[in-house]
């Protein structure tokens, strides 16, 4: 049998199930790609560095090939090699949405395209999946419980999310670009619904936020997502 075209190298954490939740939505709206329907997943062991576990395969070297970093998750699309969460949703949407079906095109849609980007900076470049790993590291994982930090983060996120509960309420948003389930959907929405871990309590805090991810949460391509790796 011959190598799939795409594999996935990965594990269900919100990073995780961003780039698995985005294969799983492609396969459901092109059935006839057989790349997508035929993707492979390789599940890796991780750790948190600071917490010093051994058995880390995504620090091993053949690992360290195909994601420098050495972190899931990462992906190979024929042969060519992409990491970071946000570059592997763009690049499969370049190369698998051709009906831009959860994004837009960057030249005849460019401001609807620059939004999606700008929603999906705001989960990444030191918001809301930075803050929330924080928290998650200092209340969790951390030897010494430093309150400050604890606080400083979780207070964080949860600005965080105040910022997303008053987007999606002006207009009454069914998504954070409208009637339109998108990229900055797929990947904010695995972070904001793992907020009871940190004891932030959506339906009574942010309601309209909560309506989302429940929204969100109810798809059937969503919920394959979610799942993978098993
Ligand atoms: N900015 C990276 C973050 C990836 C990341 O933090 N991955 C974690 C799991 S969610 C990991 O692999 N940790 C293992 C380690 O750091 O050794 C991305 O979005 O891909």
């Amino acid at each position: 049998m011959s190598k799939p075209a795409i594999t996935l190298y990965s594990y269900p954490t919100p990073n995780g199930v961003c780039v698995s939740i985005f294969l799983e939505a492609l396969k459901s709206v092109y059935p006839d790609n057989a790349d997508l329907n035929s993707y492979e997943v390789v599940k890796m062991s991780i750790r948190d560095a600071d917490i010093g576990q051994v058995h880390n395969q995504v620090k091993s070297p053949w690992f360290l090939e195909i994601n420098p970093n050495g972190r899931i998750p990462a992906i190979a699309v024929n042969g060519f090699n992409v990491f970071e969460t946000s570059a592997i949703i763009l690049y499969l949407a370049q190369v698998y949405d051709t009906k831009k079906l959860f994004s837009y095109d960057p030249v005849n849609e460019a401001k609807e395209y620059s939004e999606v980007l700008q929603w999906i900076f705001f989960c990444d470049h030191g918001e809301i999946g930075p803050m929330q790993g924080q928290a998650n590291h200092f209340k969790f994982a951390a030897p010494e419980k430093i309150e400050y930090a604890q606080k400083r983060y979780v207070n964080e996120t949860r600005r965080l999310y105040s910022v997303l509960e008053t987007h999606l309420k002006a207009g009454d948003k069914e998504f954070i670009m409208g009637n339109k389930f998108t990229l900055a959907d797929i990947k904010t929405f695995p972070w904001v619904r793992r907020s009871s871990v940190l004891k932030i309590d959506l339906a009574t805090e942010f309601p309209i936020v909560k309506a989302w991810v429940d929204r969100i949460e109810a798809r059937p391509d969503v919920q394959r997502g979610l799942n993978i790796p098993a």
